[in-house]
């Protein structure tokens, strides 16, 4: 990805120094659905940013200043704002940057997305779960059976609203917190 660091810090790594000033900053890996949410949104509003990849194996101790959690996405202003947790990192760039808004203005429908995200929410971690028990061989059948159930409640209440993308008729926040997971499905044969 453009823009990406090649290498990734880790532990025993020196701490990286203040924000240029016109930049953000954004703690990823480069593997991480989180945080490709945060590079979709940062790359859609065509936001000044750098990128350092954190190695998660591996942690700096300097990055849980970053991140109590420990978790990436994070990012960091050149004023030393710290924002984690995806959804909030990605509301935010929206928020503070000019350019398109991804997030409606509308009250109901800002709050359509927040609880169609919830809903998702309780799919991803299962989704990780089904990744490695695929890698170790297990039986995924149930675990299956349960993804497809809460897929199934989740395209029930989409399909009541019959729009072009999740959010709406046009590429909104939401396509862009779901997409990370639905690029990753077809591998692991989940779309049946
Ligand atoms: N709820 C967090 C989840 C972020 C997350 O789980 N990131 C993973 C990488 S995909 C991570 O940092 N894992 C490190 C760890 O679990 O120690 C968010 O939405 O930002």
């Amino acid at each position: 990805m453009a823009g990406d660091h090649s290498r990734s810090l880790g532990k025993g790594s020196a701490a990286p120094g203040p924000v240029p000033e016109g930049v953000i900053r954004l703690y990823s890996m480069r593997f991480c659905p989180f945080a490709q949410r945060a590079r979709l949104v940062l790359r859609a509003k065509g936001i000044s940013h750098e990128i350092i990849n954190i190695n998660l194996k591996n942690k700096p101790d300097w990055f849980f200043e970053k991140n109590p959690f420990g978790l990436v996405p994070v990012l960091e202003t050149s004023k030393g704002q710290l924002i984690y947790e995806s959804p909030i990192t990605c509301e935010y760039l929206d928020d503070a940057f000019p350019g398109k808004k991804l997030m409606p203005s509308d009250p109901y429908e800002r709050a359509f997305q927040k609880m169609l995200l919830e809903h998702f929410s309780k799919i991803t971690p299962l989704v990780f779960k089904y990744f490695v028990a695929v890698k170790d061989g297990q039986d995924t059948t149930a675990l299956k059976a349960e993804i497809a159930e809460k897929f199934g409640k989740f395209e029930e209440i989409l399909s009541k609203r019959n729009t072009v993308f999740y959010g709406g008729d046009s590429i909104s926040m939401l396509d862009y917190m779901i997409w990370p997971w639905f690029e990753r499905l077809e591998p692991f044969q989940l779309k049946e």
